[in-house]
This record gives C-alpha cells, sequence and structure tokens, in this order.
C-alpha cells in the first residue's frame, strides 16, 4: 500500500486542504438542498422603538456626516450581514429639516418608501420630487439622487435595495457627484405626466426600470380603494396590486418587485408560499401575519415585516380594510425562471 495514503477519511480531508480541494460528496446536500432553506427568519421590526432609535441618531450625526443616516433592519438570521432577508436590503432613513444628503449613484437600485413626515425632497437624475407618506420613489440603478430636507419636522422612509443581489454577481460600484447638490433640468411631475398617465411619447423605447420614478400614494390609493369595494379579491393575495414599467410591462424595478396589497377587513388570505423573499410595511389599518405554523402576529401602523422565502405566509385584516407595500425579489427568480410557487 502506498504509504501516502491516508488511512481514514478524516485523515485524507485534511491532506485536500493545502490543495484548496473539498470533496463533494460532503458538500452536495447543502449546495443542492431538496428545497429552499433560507437563513433569514420571519421578523417584525417594531415602528416606536425603532423610530425612537433613529430619532437619537439625529443629534449625534448629520446626514451630510453620514452620507445616509439609516439604520439597516438586520435580520436575525443573518446578524451582521446587513440583510432583511438573504437577497434584499432594508434599512429607515432619517432626515431632518435643512439637511442634504449629497449626491452620488450607485449600480444597486434602490426604492424609498415615505412612512412619516412632511417637507422632504428627492432628485433622481435631473428631477426633484416631493415626498408624502405611501408614495413609491425608485431611484434606478446607476442614477444620480440625492435627498433634501425643505420642510420642518423629521422625514422617516422605508430604503428597500437589492445590494445582496448586485453582491453576489460582483457588479457593485458607486460614485460620488462633483457637486452636492444636482443639477435640476426638468420641472417636478415631467415624468409623471410623461410616462405615468396612460400615455407614452410616440417612439418610447423599453427601458430597464420604469421611467415612472415617483408614484404618488393619492393614485395607488384610489385604485385600491375602487377595486377593494367592486372585488374580486384573490384568496391568497387579497388585493394585490403591481407597480409596473410602462415601457414594457415588467416590473417598475428589474431587480425588486413593488406591490400594494389591501386586505378586506374581516378577510384571511388561503396559505401560499414563493421562491420569493418578501418585506411588508403596514400603511393603514391593521394586518396580522403567520408565517409557517407560527401565530399570527399583530402588524401596526409602519411596522415592518420580513417573510424569507419558501414559508407559508398567511394575512387577515382586523377591524378595517388594511393597506400594506411589499417589496421581493420575485423579478430575479422570474428572470431566471425559476419562480415557484404554492398555494394551499
Ligand atoms: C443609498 O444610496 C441610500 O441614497 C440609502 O438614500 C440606503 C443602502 C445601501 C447602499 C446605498 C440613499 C443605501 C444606499
Amino acid at each position: 500500500m502506498d504509504t501516502r495514503t491516508p488511512s481514514s477519511l478524516d485523515d485524507y480531508y485534511e491532506t485536500l486542504k493545502p490543495l484548496n480541494l473539498a470533496p463533494l460528496w460532503v458538500r452536495l446536500k447543502g449546495l443542492v438542498p431538496s428545497e429552499p432553506k433560507p437563513k433569514a427568519v420571519p421578523f417584525r421590526w417594531p415602528w416606536e422603538p425603532t423610530r425612537e432609535a433613529l430619532l437619537a441618531s439625529g443629534s449625534l450625526i448629520s446626514a451630510k456626516e453620514a452620507e445616509r443616516r439609516v439604520l439597516v433592519l438586520e435580520n436575525p438570521g443573518l446578524p451582521g450581514q446587513s440583510r432583511v432577508t438573504d437577497t434584499l436590503y432594508a434599512g429607515l432613513q432619517l432626515i431632518l429639516p435643512g439637511e442634504l444628503a449629497p449626491a452620488h449613484r450607485h449600480t444597486q437600485s434602490a426604492l424609498r418608501f415615505c412612512l412619516e413626515g412632511e417637507g422632504a425632497v428627492t432628485s433622481v437624475d435631473g428631477e426633484r420630487t416631493r415626498m408624502h407618506r405611501g408614495d413609491f420613489i425608485i431611484t434606478p440603478f446607476w442614477t444620480w439622487h440625492d435627498h433634501k430636507h425643505e420642510g420642518d419636522e423629521p422625514v422617516i422612509w422605508l430604503d428597500g435595495l437589492d445590494v445582496p443581489l448586485v453582491s453576489a454577481i460582483g457588479a457593485g460600484f458607486r460614485e460620488e457627484h462633483m457637486e452636492e447638490d444636482q443639477e435640476i433640468t426638468r420641472p417636478e411631475g415631467d415624468a409623471l405626466a410623461r410616462y405615468g398617465n396612460g400615455l407614452l411619447p410616440l417612439n418610447q423605447q423599453a427601458t430597464h426600470t420604469s421611467p415612472v420614478f415617483s408614484y404618488p400614494y393619492e393614485r395607488t390609493r384610489e385604485s385600491l380603494h375602487v377595486l377593494g369595494r367592486s372585488g374580486p379579491v384573490d384568496p391568497h393575495h387579497g388585493l394585490t396590486m403591481r407597480y409596473i414599467n410602462p415601457t414594457n410591462g415588467d416590473w417598475a424595478i428589474p431587480t425588486i418587485g413593488t406591490t400594494m396589497k389591501l386586505v378586506p377587513a374581516g378577510f384571511e388570505t388561503r396559505p401560499y408560499r414563493a421562491t420569493s423573499s418578501e418585506v411588508v410595511v403596514l400603511l393603514e389599518g391593521t394586518l396580522e401575519v403567520a408565517v409557517g405554523d407560527g401565530d399570527f402576529e399583530r402588524l401596526s401602523r409602519n411596522d415592518v415585516f420580513s417573510v424569507p422565502g419558501w414559508q407559508t405566509v398567511r394575512y387577515r385584516a382586523v377591524g378595517e380594510d388594511a393597506v400594506a407595500f411589499c417589496f421581493s425579489d420575485r423579478p430575479v427568480h422570474e428572470k431566471l425562471g425559476l419562480f415557484r410557487e404554492w398555494q394551499g
């Protein structure tokens, strides 16, 4: 027998390490699980203590010093990784009167969902938009964006980004603008009038991200409440409407699926699961959510909840109609042909 042949598998594995080799037979089932096993756990960030913690940062660091004054919503199943689910990033951002969060751009796509306060303005590639509670605003990848506050009360919004996805494919770049405050080249409302009114410029080409970069809640709410009265209501999703890119009918952001969900008072959705993971923030009413075998957990106004992939989820609205904004990685699953769902 060759004296260099290890006498046990464990000894053999030791010989592989310096050669940068590993036995697939040890790894195979972990690499290719029988079904998705997300590391993230279902979790709720309750608004009041989270808001308090965010406001406390306001007297300690400015928006300019921080670049972005944000508390990252870090899933307890993924400590230290700045992930709200296995594939998504979320944070809550605070901007105070008179502050400016300077212009930069990056290859990660971002969304803002406004929760509290009036007077903040975000500018995206030459156009400003004022931010109001319930508005959904997009910063498409590689577009200059800065935020400023022209009002007199703290403003807080939820940020959602595809940071973990862009990291996974090694496509992350960032650049700071030469000016803190980018030049404005189009009047406020231009994008909504041009692309968001059931019209498109003749010969408009398809774009990766919706050119409607600001979707006012006023309009979204009108659709939901009209449809909520007339139905039908989907047994698994309630009344869920997706934000679209009008140039191609795709999701508004190519990597992040954004929806607004209305669950009518007293309605309980049937169990549902999908490979995509999702973040939910409650805008109106009271919504209860149950994940897997867990009990229903109550979401109050502005609470944020993470739903990991491939977990069975059920919603019910108590008292009055509940409205929640949701964002997920579903477009990526779909584009790769890997989206799977199960309806109970
Ligand atoms: C970012 O650019 C913003 O522009 C917020 O407000 C959060 C998290 C990770 C990477 C970039 C913003 C971010 C971010």
